[in-house]
């Protein structure tokens, strides 16, 4: 059966345009779907290292510029792998001219524009992502079935660590992540906003209300050299500039569902390289996952019988858990590129299924109102109610 296809633009082409490349040509081999995306174009500002991007990736064409590629009729889905600060503007252009977009998160670098994404979105008709690729983890996805249905009762607490230590050593050079008017925040943004997600997502409850503290320790960093950095491999000048975003970010929360709440991201903990934990304890309960070692994750129930009770670890390459039939037989793992894969899966099926496609542009932008209530409750030392 000829398979549809959807012509893909790309927007981007560092870290998660390789990431998102990679999703593209992998997805209709590993999943026996009726669609087949089309690597048409990708694009970026740098022809040199965008046309490199192009043939390593295998995109058809490659673009300097992301308003040409937005306008072009032949293109069904635009995909933004952009620094932050042009997220809002690049999705909003892409609605308007009738595209599906993905796009990295987060969805604007202020609240007042993951709004005005949201909304457009709402009103497209079009189908709408936003990259929390972690939801797509195969245990974090049969974690949320697990919660949902009871397994663990009542949950009365969520213990969530987002550490990494990239940045620890202060010779690391001002890349765009360190930089409020391109990333909007720091670890909080980055990370927080992962762990939000993963909260939403595992429980399906929103926050109710938040509070936390911030801090800068490495204030003054060398200038990058180069004109961009990804997260290694960048060249440091001389001169010295100011970092504008959070080091470290911490908060406590009360949700709707009326858990208790932690977070903490931060990218100075030595040792921590993508150390993305958390822990839900229910009345029944707890269950314990860690990004590092992503295909297994720890269950301890209170009534596994007496004498046996314990923390056990369960592999979570079966077949039945989401997403696993379509990799190997008998149980073998899966890593971080299939996250993107899982999630493309998704996206693209909800274009050719009609099915609904989370977490979307509304999922953006609870999480987004979210990240800028605790902001303003460690300016105001306030609990502090996210937007609706
Ligand atoms: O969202 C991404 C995280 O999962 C971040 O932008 C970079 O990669 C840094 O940490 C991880």
């Amino acid at each position: 059966m000829a398979k549809k296809q959807l012509n893909v633009a790309l927007i981007g082409y560092q870290f998660m345009g390789k990431a998102h490349s990679n999703a593209y040509r992998q997805v209709a081999r590993f999943f026996d779907i009726e669609v087949e995306p089309v690597l048409k174009v990708i694009c970026g500002r740098h022809e040199q290292k965008v046309r490199a991007a192009q043939e390593r990736f295998g995109w058809q064409e490659y673009a300097t510029n992301w308003e040409d590629v937005v306008a072009r009729n032949d293109i069904d889905i635009i995909d933004i792998g952009t620094p932050n600060n042009t997220h809002a503007q690049i999705a909003q252009a892409a609605l308007k001219a009738g595209k599906h977009v993905l796009c990295e998160k987060p969805l604007a670098t202020t609240l007042e524009d993951a709004r005005a994404s949201y909304e457009l979105a709402k009103k497209s008709g079009l189908v709408h992502g936003i990259c929390h690729n972690y939801r797509f983890v195969p245990a974090v996805a049969y974690i949320a079935q697990l919660v949902r249905e009871g397994r663990i009762g009542k949950v009365r607490h969520f213990r969530a660590t987002y550490l990494q230590d990239w940045i620890v050593d202060p010779n690391v050079p001002l890349v765009w992540r360190l930089d409020k008017s391109i990333a909007g925040s720091g670890s909080h943004g980055d990370l927080n906003g992962h762990l939000i997600d993963t909260a939403r997502f595992v429980m399906g409850t929103e926050f109710a209300e938040v509070i936390g503290l911030q801090e800068t320790f490495i204030k003054k960093r060398p200038l990058l050299a180069d004109t961009e950095g990804g997260l290694a491999g960048f060249k440091a000048a001389q001169d010295m500039g100011e970092v504008t975003v959070d080091d470290v970010t911490a908060f406590l929360a009360r949700l709707e569902n009326g858990a208790t709440a932690t977070f903490e991201a931060t990218r100075l903990a030595p040792g921590r390289k993508n150390y993305h934990r958390w822990e839900i304890n229910g009345e029944k309960g707890s269950i314990v996952f860690n990004q590092e070692r992503m295909n297994e994750f720890e269950i301890y129930l209170t009534d596994d019988p007496q004498g046996v009770q314990g923390f056990h670890l369960v592999q979570s390459t079966e077949s039945f858990m989401p997403y696993m039939s379509a990799y190997w037989p008998v149980a073998h793992i899966i890593g971080y590129e299939h996250t993107f894969i899982n999630l493309v899966h998704d996206f693209l099926l909800a274009i050719v299924r009609g099915t609904p496609f989370t977490p979307n542009f509304e999922d953006g932008y609870r999480n987004q109102a979210v990240l800028s209530a605790v902001e303003r409750s460690c300016e105001t030392r306030q609990w502090t109610k996210p937007e609706k």
